[in-house]
């Protein structure tokens, strides 16, 4: 790229967007923070919605393009900006056929399927706006773990990521979902705690929870999620 490229991100605070924070200090980008938190009203503003009329975050402005889905930034992201130093993608064909299916697997499965339904239905997360539910929680855990024997196996034999020896990105959605599972007490596979240590140690990871802080006080209005 022969000019220095002009990037904001908008949000801070959740398992989604410390995605795109991660993957931005992965690939060594500058950028400006919005850090507008979830639940605030912060999303539902008119200047946020005509960035993002999903009204969701996180959302990346890059230029005068914009893009939402935590897992399609991040994708934008390794796609755009990754050089031969530092890469989040990889480059033969079937790898990064691989690659994809990793990542959808951690968006559909593990996200969409389990931990977020177990957020929609805990007393102590969204439940007072879609109901507590302790048995669509336990059900959601317990699918999680299901899911994990395919991270198992993929971790099986020392290697070091999902990819093999190169870190990508379907790697920083994995943590991130593996670090959320955590925090709601769900037991993850025995190969993801060395696999976990050795992603937490990287420099990336540490910055990208330091930018990961909502700014604005956290004040719940009855949006919706
Ligand atoms: N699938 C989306 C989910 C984004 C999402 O649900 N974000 C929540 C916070 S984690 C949000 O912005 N909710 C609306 C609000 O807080 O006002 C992604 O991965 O980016």
């Amino acid at each position: 790229m022969s000019t220095t490229p002009d990037l904001t991100l908008w949000g801070a605070g959740t398992s989604r967007t410390i995605r795109a924070h991660w993957a931005m200090h992965e690939l060594g980008l500058s950028y400006k923070v919005k850090p507008i938190g979830p639940r605030t009203g912060e999303t539902k503003t008119a200047e946020y919605t005509r960035l993002n009329p999903r009204q969701k975050i996180p959302l990346l402005q890059d230029g005068d393009f914009c893009i939402g889905e935590s897992a399609a930034i991040v994708a934008y992201l390794s796609r755009m900006y990754s050089t031969p130093e530092r890469s989040l993608i990889p480059e033969a064909t079937r790898d990064y056929a691989a690659w994809l299916e990793w990542c959808f697997f951690v968006v559909a499965e593990l996200d969409s399927t389990s931990l977020y339904v177990m957020r929609r239905h805990r007393a102590d997360a969204l439940g007072h706006i879609y109901g507590v539910a302790p048995e669509v929680v336990a059900q959601a855990g317990q699918y999680f773990r299901q899911q994990l024997r395919h991270v198992e196996v993929a971790l099986m034999d020392g290697r070091q990521f999902l990819m093999g020896d190169q870190f990508t990105s379907a790697d920083l959605l994995l943590t991130t979902c593996l670090d959320w599972a955590i925090t709601y007490g769900v037991d993850i596979c025995d190969n993801a705690h060395p696999y976990l240590e050795r992603i937490h140690g990287r420099d990336a990871y540490c910055r990208a929870q330091a930018a990961n802080v909502p700014v604005a006080p956290i004040t719940p209005v009855s949006a919706t999620v």
